[in-house]
């Protein structure tokens, strides 16, 4: 098996409820119809129930109905290999195809800041991106800015001590950004490649939680010009529409856009085991933040890059 087609098989179990309900009810809703307008409706419907959102829908299925209209699109077999183009093109990032990479700073060592909601992922996600940074020969020094919940220092030194990096703590209550200030001059002086940064879980709507953040990414700015160089935003797969507005609501509170503002990147956790993988349609359809990684497990191996064509390949497959 080449290595596109295993990642898609991988991709593909876990995908498994995302594929259940949207492709294959795709599949035997079209399948097997005459292609006229009342199927395009069926299909808009179902592609709304799937948590695709009503920009990206819209614009799938406008094109369908235009083709159709237009006689260029006559057969209901058709139609989906019709959406499953109009997805690839939809999901690339600013036109160009391929996975995002994460953002690597010009001297060592590169920040990412995590941020997200309560319970999102952040922590078991950090986990993951340590593997995947070590896969690549990069060492990795964490930071325990999630000073407020009880016990959250302790998860992310357990995955630590597993995966063999060194975390920066602070005492229980500590200032969030006094300890990623000592996790950066620390990563400084060890010559670590990559230091990556847990935060409290936050609503965009706290307040007082983001100018929090806010201070921790200015105190991160002070002691490496340029950082953070990616703040990475944590999103549950299983919350659907919540997910998306998450998306919105944080990039517009965070800013956006220049490098140590703004929401550089998503990780979309927990795509296995939920019906809804269909939102990271409608998040990169109303947002202009690119998924970098999406989350398909618990374990630290469970963590994938972003890749628009084996991800729509991967939903596609019988
Ligand atoms: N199935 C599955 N579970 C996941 C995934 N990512 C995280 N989880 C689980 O989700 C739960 C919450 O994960 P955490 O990493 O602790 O979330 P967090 O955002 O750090 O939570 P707080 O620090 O409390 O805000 C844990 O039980 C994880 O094992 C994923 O991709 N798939
Ligand atoms: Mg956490």
């Amino acid at each position: 098996m080449g290595l596109f087609s295993k990642v898609i098989s991988t991709l593909s179990g876990a995908l498994a409820k995302t594929k259940e309900t949207f492709v294959s009810g795709l599949r035997s809703l079209i399948l097997g119809r005459k292609l006229d307008e009342s199927l395009i409706d069926d299909v808009q419907r179902m592609l709304l129930e799937a948590d695709v959102g009503n920009k990206a829908t819209a614009r799938l299925i406008d094109s369908a109905r235009a083709d159709f209209r237009a006689g260029r699109l006559t057969e209901s077999r058709d139609l989906l290999e019709h959406l499953k183009r109009g997805l690839k093109t939809m999901l690339d990032h600013d036109g160009a195809s391929g996975a995002v990479p994460l953002a690597v700073a010009a001297g060592k060592p590169t920040v990412c800041l995590i941020t997200g909601i309560n319970g999102a992922g952040k922590t078991t996600s950090i986990a993951k991106l340590t593997r995947y940074l070590q896969d690549q020969n990069k060492t990795v020094l964490l930071g325990a800015c999630d000073t407020f919940r009880a016990g959250a220092v302790r998860q992310l030194e357990i995955w630590g001590e597993r995966l063999g990096v060194d975390v920066v703590k602070g005492n229980p209550g500590a200032d969030p950004a006094a300890v990623a200030f000592d996790a950066c001059k620390a990563a400084i002086a060890r010559g670590v490649d990559v230091v990556i940064i847990d935060t409290a879980g936050r609503l965009q709507t706290q307040d007082p939680l983001m100018r929090q953040l806010a201070k921790i990414k200015g105190v991160i700015a002070k002691s490496i010009p340029g950082a953070p160089h990616e703040t990475l935003l944590v999103l549950d797969a299983t919350t659907g529409q919540n997910a998306l507005r998450q998306a919105e609501e944080f990039g517009k509170a965070t800013g956006t856009g220049e490098s140590g503002g703004g929401v550089t990147g998503i990780i979309l956790a927990k795509l296995d085991g939920t019906a809804k993988g269909g939102v990271v349609v409608a998040i990169r359809a109303a947002t202009n933040i690119p998924v970098k990684f999406i989350g398909t497990g618990e374990r630290p191996e469970d963590l994938a890059p972003f890749d628009p064509d084996s991800f729509v390949e991967a939903m596609f497959s019988e």
